[in-house]
């Protein structure tokens, strides 16, 4: 990755304020957007109509091999911007992507500005928007549909939706993964003209042979087989931006892992990275909620990546 745009300024905590983590479980700060404000009140707004011609639908994956912000052309940043209209709900493993497209901006330019709302040259972002639930495992493994299902029928002008989880893929069986994947397909079904963007789980320290790497498996094989968009959260995290693999190592969310093979984590792949490379240059600093600054800005330049596809980059 060469995330080496314009900006050589040494970014000094302008994303403070993103929360350097609330609880899994608990809600992230909502960010009300004026067409929210506008339109929650007015309950008689229909559901959106179905489209007669739905575009084509393959896969979309964004994952380690796309956490190249340069490789994006300006004019597809400029498209996601005035294209994509984004509804995100999280909790804190989630807000990576936020705070690094947060600290992005401060380390690269307006560019890459993003509000809830959106407007001339700022992307429309609606941050933890949603009632009724806080990721895809909080107040339960089911509430997120609901909740989704209530805020698309008021805010039609939203195309994207993404939800991410705590931890509560290590946990789920087989089962409840199915679940997940069957009501995002239920979704889809009801909202053809918006994109629902799939995540696997942050990595646990548990490895390959783990039930999480198991369960995002289960995730990935099923977005590969029906062209689904996947936002590769797991993946992501087990490779440096040089593409040094550390998901046989077992890495936790935090970026540890064990360096020689003894079975414990002695070592941060991120730390690492960063305490080589020049901050404010090859990577900027910024909350990373349970993790360190690396991981968000991976995330952030994925983020981009997926909404410039999703705007209709070829990739
Ligand atoms: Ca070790």
């Amino acid at each position: 990755m060469k995330p080496h745009i314009a900006g050589r300024l040494l970014f000094v905590g302008v994303c403070v304020a993103l929360a350097a983590g609330w609880a899994c479980g608990g809600s992230g700060p909502a960010s009300p957007s004026p067409s929210q404000a506008t339109t929650a009140s007015g309950s008689s707004t229909p559901p959106p109509a179905p489209s007669p011609t739905p575009a084509p639908r393959t896969l979309i994956l964004v994952d380690h091999t796309t956490v190249s912000l340069g490789r994006i052309p300006a004019e597809w940043i400029e498209q996601a911007k005035s294209q994509v209209h984004i509804a995100y709900g999280h909790t804190s493993h989630g807000s990576q992507l936020v705070s690094g497209m947060t600290g992005l901006v401060a380390f690269s330019g307006p560019a890459y500005a993003f509000r809830a709302g959106g407007g001339a040259g700022v992307l429309d972002l609606r941050d933890t928007p949603f009632s009724g639930a806080s990721d895809l495992g909080a107040p339960d493994r089911t509430a997120w549909a609901g909740a989704t299902r209530t805020y698309l029928r008021t805010q039609t002008s939203v195309n994207v939706v993404l939800w991410s989880w705590c931890g509560q893929v290590s946990s789920a069986t087989s089962s409840d993964i199915d679940t997940y994947l069957a009501k995002m397909s239920e979704l889809e079904a009801e909202f053809p003209n918006v994109r629902f963007v799939y995540m696997t789980g942050h990595l646990d320290g548990t490895g390959l042979s783990g039930n999480l790497h198991l369960r995002n498996e289960q995730i990935r094989q099923y977005c590969r087989s029906r062209g689904k968009v996947l936002y590769d959260f797991a993946d992501i995290e087990s490779y440096d931006p040089d593409g040094r693999y550390f998901g046989d190592r077992l890495p936790n969310d935090a970026c540890d892992y064990d360096s020689n093979g003894d079975g414990r984590r002695d070592s941060n792949w991120a730390v690492e990275w960063q305490n080589s490379h020049m901050r404010g240059i090859d990577w900027f600093d910024c909350p990373s909620a349970h993790s360190q600054p690396l991981n968000a800005n991976m995330k952030a330049y994925a983020a981009w990546w997926l909404f410039a596809r999703l705007a209709g980059w070829g990739g």
